[in-house]
């Protein structure tokens, strides 16, 4: 049975590594924005040596994108960031944030995976602003406004201890995070019961922060990738106002279930549109991007009327 919650756009997938113009393996879990009047995806690829570079591609309607002839971001090549870039950089999310589109990063190398924050107001040019994890920390949402006075985001740190859970960090600048604490844990043989993570940048509703999340569970046959959704407080967003208990999305279509990783969808990125609809994008399998839409106000009400506890 096909999930409730997300449409599956009926042309999936969206995008595949024949529409690229450089060779790649993989295209796969995307960050997307409006802008200037059109959707804006920027997207990770494998390439032949198994890392990771991030194109970019546009479209006018949101579902038929054309991938640019060339990668947007590669391994960087100055001081510092080369030194942590050196295994590739994967996974981006997108925050149009004070006139300015903020992309967090997965950064790997020999020192482990970090955060790495770029920034560009265009899409022509990127700049990198700084790292702003140490390793080991994966899934860094940014809020796209101040919240009470501080920028705010998501993340999730990796622990031996802990099953892998979102937490919540909060900035002056964007650059120095701090007051870090965690909001959701995984729960105990549920569908989330190995590891969370943030997916797409949360989305402002009436009724609070909508944060669009993966969850993981272990099976004999590997792991499955399933997409559940949260609602934080508006005002004091670590305040978690309730969890869906039931995931969103899983894998259903094939590209979902077979491919790079087998039994994945991956989220990076969701837009808001004025009809109170989202479009989601995520990753199939790792090896394409797919797109579906869903009412925000059903989203909401998962959260709240349909929780399971969050820590
Ligand atoms: C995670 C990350 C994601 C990937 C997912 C499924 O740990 O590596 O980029 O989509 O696994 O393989």
């Amino acid at each position: 049975m096909k999930s409730e919650y997300v449409r599956r756009y009926e042309g999936n997938p969206i995008l595949t590594k024949e529409d690229i113009p450089y060779p790649v393996q993989t295209v796969h879990n995307a960050g997307v924005v409006k802008f200037d009047g059109r959707y804006v995806m920027l997207f990770r690829s494998h390439l032949d040596t198994g890392r990771s570079i991030i194109g970019l591609a546009e479209s006018e309607d949101g579902f038929n994108f054309k991938s640019r002839p060339a990668p947007f971001m590669v391994p960087s090549a100055e001081p510092v960031f080369c030194e942590y870039e050196e295994y590739g950089v994967e996974d981006p999310r997108i925050t149009h944030l004070e006139g300015a589109y903020y992309i967090t990063y997965s950064a790997y190398s020999r020192h482990g995976v970090r955060i790495g924050l770029a920034k560009t107001t265009d899409f022509q040019t990127v700049e990198r602003v700084a790292f702003i994890t140490q390793a080991d920390y994966r899934n860094v949402v940014i809020f796209p406004e101040k919240v009470n006075g501080r920028y705010a985001r998501l993340d999730r740190p990796h622990s031996d201890i802990s099953p892998w859970s979102i937490w919540i960090s909060f900035s002056p600048d964007l650059i120095h995070w701090g007051d870090s604490r965690v909001v959701i844990k995984p729960v105990k043989y549920h569908w989330d019961q190995m590891k969370i993570g943030p997916g797409a940048p949360p989305i402002r509703t009436d009724k609070g922060w909508l944060n669009i999340y993966h969850g993981v569970f272990p099976t004999m046959d590997g792991h499955v990738y399933r997409l559940g959704v949260a609602l934080h407080d508006l005002n004091h967003p670590a305040k978690v106002l309730g969890v869906g208990d039931r995931w969103i999305l899983q894998p259903e279509d094939t590209w979902e279930l077979v491919g790079y990783v087998h039994n994945v969808v991956f989220t990076c990125g969701a837009v808001p549109e004025d009809d109170g609809t989202l479009k989601l994008y995520w990753g199939g399998a790792d090896k394409v991007i797919c797109a579906g839409t869903a009412v925000i106000e059903e989203l909401v009400e998962l959260c709240l009327t349909d929780s399971r506890p969050a820590l």
